[in-house]
């Protein structure tokens, strides 16, 4: 067991539970670590990362965009970054992959370990290479980028507000994602089966269950939600629903203009709306530095790419009414009134 900068303590699954596990998802076989308190959950990795995560050294001009896996982060960082940076259309980085202009933070915790062959092999971009021109790759990138990445950042996190120092609201802007659970459990599921990394091999019914039992990668969504939830009132976090940016976009972004303090035009707001659509972000497909990627087919299934969509899958609200059984329905509507009781209503 280790004990974290955040007073948590990490341990390994083992023993039954870990065996399951691994039926499921034979991909995490380098390990998997859950967190006391709050049973966060993570890929082994995380351990050797969290202090600097919980350190990290946050700017007065940075924004942090905040969600539980499939939320709409990569949505908003870009709704975020156009925003701040590209509100004009004719910023020259715009094609620049958006993972490096709106770094994952914790995005190590998923790479080969240092000495691993597949390490060497990973594609170093243009942009770690100009700003991190003394750091070694091996090492992580994501984090690298995000301490060398210049003013003004937009960074991007999965991580709770329990994993970052408590100061974190005092030092930066966060803009937080919320979305149903029943939307976030499909497109997880989905995610899980694209990325062969994470390659789940199972039921519906057996995702759904490791959703509501906590057990996925990242853990509890409703705790996420519980932690952002009782902090929406501080100036420096915006609260939003991905249902909302789905039903009035140019008011979602008068809300944000005015959180973030872009003072954007109308026309502007247009632009960002245009650019930021799942039309125009799915055609880009700029997520990663190397498009190709979605080609290999020993990184994402492409039975799964072909049959049911890439990274931007479809992009609705709602989704579950048409693939979730009432059983399933039933069960999930059971967890949200037992866990999700702390005022939160989802759309
Ligand atoms: S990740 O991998 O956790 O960072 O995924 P995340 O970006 O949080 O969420 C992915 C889902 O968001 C959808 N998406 C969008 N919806 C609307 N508009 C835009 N521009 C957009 N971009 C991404 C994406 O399709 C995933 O949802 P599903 O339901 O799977 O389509």
């Amino acid at each position: 067991m280790t004990t974290l900068a955040s007073g948590h303590k990490a341990s390994l699954l083992e023993g039954d539970e870990w065996t399951k596990l691994l039926e499921y998802f034979p991909n995490y076989k380098d390990g998997i670590t859950r967190l006391s308190p709050g049973g966060w959950v993570f890929t082994k990795p995380y351990i050797n990362f969290a202090d600097r995560f919980y350190n990290f050294e946050f700017r007065k001009d940075d924004v942090l965009v905040m969600t539980w896996p499939k939320c709409g982060t990569t949505w908003t960082q870009e709704i975020v970054w156009t925003m701040r940076n590209n509100p004009d259309l004719d910023h020259p980085d715009a094609d620049v992959a958006i993972m490096d202009r709106v770094p994952f933070m914790e995005g190590d915790i998923f790479s080969p370990g240092e000495d691993s062959t597949e390490a060497e092999q990973m594609p170093v971009s243009e942009m770690f290479k100009r700003l991190c021109p003394n750091a070694d790759p091996r090492k992580g990138m994501s984090l690298q980028l995000a301490k060398a990445l210049l003013d003004p950042r937009t960074l991007k996190t999965h991580l709770p507000f329990s994993l970052f120092a408590p100061s974190l609201l005092e030092k930066t802007k966060v803009v937080y994602v919320a979305r149903n659970p029943k939307d976030t459990v499909l497109s997880y599921q989905h995610h899980h089966k694209l990325f062969k990394a994470q390659s789940f091999v199972g039921s519906l019914e057996t995702f759904v269950d490791y959703f509501l039992e906590d057990k996925l990668v990242y853990g509890p969504y409703w705790l996420h939600l519980k932690e952002a939830w009782e902090r929406r009132d501080h100036p420096n976090l915006h609260f939003v629903f991905y249902e909302d940016l789905k039903a009035d976009i140019m008011s979602e972004l008068k809300r944000l203009d005015a959180f973030l303090g872009t003072g954007l035009s109308h026309d502007q707001l247009v632009n960002v709306a245009k650019h930021t659509s799942f039309g125009e972000m799915k055609s880009r497909n700029n997520l990663f530095i190397n498009k190709d990627m979605f080609k290999n087919e020993a990184i994402v299934n492409q039975d799964v790419l072909q049959k049911d969509g890439g990274f931007f899958r479809q992009g609705k609200s709602g989704d579950w009414k048409a693939k979730l059984t009432p059983e399933l329905i039933e069960k999930m509507d059971k967890w949200i009134r037992q866990k999700c009781d702390f005022g939160i209503s989802f759309k």
